[in-house]
């Protein structure tokens, strides 16, 4: 009994937190890189690993203003999915979720991946049209999905108001059962550490203040700890890609907008699958630990404030208690935002830029966690033979001025 004692208590507390392993090294930054790969979300510290793992090119940093994971990453509500409209998103998508499948082995620690499925629900004719048109394209390109019917639909989520006294009567859905859910840290985690494994050095609060180029050509970054030289730099800083490219002086075609998400108390397991709704505009799921996962859309101010407004929590709920009237109840424990960049057609930027050397990986918006595996092997690939990897070729800047835009809005959906 002495263990549950305050004693007991306290002496387990020091005594059993002692000599834990490093999950990865603190390196004083070396003077030069092959790469330097900025921002230490999941998407940079995927594009480090991939770059050591499938290049063989382990000279590499990745520079994070605060901690790995503290950006998009650890604030997302963890949707993975990968039913896209458009050839081009949907391949790119599913190798992310291929990746997804043997991720936890692959690096050799859990990511809680949970393939618990997601119902894209719709509620009126055109809804359910749309809702056929895509699913009939993801099974042309391999993509799982089905189109349930409104008594399918509340067979799998009893908790859902499914009756046609509804505002907005659920008609359908459309279902994804290798979707679903991860966990968001242990995704940075994962990759941090085997990236680290591989010679990455890893370093975190710093800055980079500036991007050093002469004669059209990169040469390494400014950070408050001084300049550090790279053959390449490869930016993945998701809201503040547009802060990155004019350090470079270039522009994007991309907005920031803060999106706020919030969790609940902890309830007992009782929403087993992802539900989102674009109509009634939210969407929810629950974590392991209970919560009710809840988020909706951007607020539509461009901003790099990581708080949000309130008009939007209380339209964000609304919707939740229209679709769950038996989560009225419910008391919200926390709410954040983050920064999330969004592209004119909803479709990410992965790309080479006119100077030679510097690459961008952004413009995800709302949807990149679940592109988290396949972005960073892309990314690398690009990176690594300066020339982009086949999937991500759609996705270069040079769709806006050719015109070849991919548009992904309805399968954005909610959030953008
Ligand atoms: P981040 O994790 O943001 O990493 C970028 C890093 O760059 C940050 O850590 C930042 O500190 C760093 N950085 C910025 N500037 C500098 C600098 N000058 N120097 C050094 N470091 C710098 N996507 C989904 O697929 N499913 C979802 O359910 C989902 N829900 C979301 C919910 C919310 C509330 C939010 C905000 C986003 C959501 N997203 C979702 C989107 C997803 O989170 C992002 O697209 C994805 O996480 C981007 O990953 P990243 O690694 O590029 O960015
Ligand atoms: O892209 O699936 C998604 C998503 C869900 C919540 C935010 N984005």
């Amino acid at each position: 009994m002495d263990k549950y004692s305050a004693f007991g208590l306290a002496k387990h507390a020091a005594g059993y937190h002692e000599n834990w392993q490093q999950a990865w090294r603190s390196p004083n930054p070396k003077q030069h890189y092959d790469v330097l790969v900025i921002g230490g979300g999941g998407h940079g510290l995927a594009t480090a690993y991939y770059l050591a793992r499938n290049h063989g090119i382990r000279n590499v940093a990745v520079l994070e203003k605060g901690y790995l994971g503290g950006g998009n990453t650890g604030r997302n509500t963890t949707i993975i999915r990968s039913n896209y409209l458009w050839d081009e998103a949907a391949h790119l998508y599913n190798l992310a979720l291929n990746l997804w499948e043997g991720l936890s082995q692959e690096l050799n620690f859990n990511v809680m991946f949970s393939q618990r499925g997601v119902l894209n629900l719709g509620h009126s004719l055109q809804d359910m049209r749309d809702i056929q048109r895509r699913v009939n394209a993801n099974r042309l390109n391999g993509i799982d999905g089905v189109v349930l019917n409104t008594d399918e639909v509340n067979a799998k989520v009893p908790l859902l108001d499914c009756s046609t006294n509804a505002r907005y009567p659920i008609l359908g859905a459309s279902w994804q059962p290798r979707g679903g859910t991860a966990r968001h840290d242990a995704v940075a985690w994962g990759y941090a550490r085997a990236a680290d494994a591989l010679g990455v050095d890893l370093i975190q609060q710093t800055e980079v203040t500036g991007i050093r180029k002469s004669s059209g050509k990169v040469l390494g970054v400014e950070t408050a700890e001084g300049f550090i030289a790279a053959d390449k730099v490869a930016c993945v800083v998701a809201g503040h890609s547009s802060v990155l490219a004019a350090m470079a002086g270039l522009r994007l075609p991309l907005e920031s907008h803060p999106l706020q998400a919030l969790v609940s108390e902890p309830l007992k397991p009782c929403l087993d699958t992802v539900v989102m709704s674009n109509a009634v505009h939210g969407y929810i799921s629950q974590s392991d630990k209970g919560d009710l996962v809840i988020g909706a859309g951007i607020d539509r101010y461009n901003g790099y404030g990581q708080r949000g407004s309130f008009n939007v929590i209380e339209h964000t709920l609304q919707a939740i208690c229209e679709l769950f009237p038996s989560f009225s109840r419910v008391r919200m424990n926390r709410q954040w935002a983050g920064i999330v960049d969004t592209c004119p057609d909803a479709c990410p930027i992965i790309s080479k830029t006119d100077i030679e050397g510097l690459y961008f990986n952004c413009g995800w918006g709302t949807g990149g966690f679940k592109a988290t595996p396949g972005s960073g092997f892309v990314f690398a690939d690009t990176v690594a033979n300066d020339a982009p990897h086949p999937l991500a070729a759609p996705f270069t800047i040079d769709r806006f001025y050719s015109g070849a835009l991919i548009d992904e809005h309805g399968a954005a959906g909610v959030a953008h």
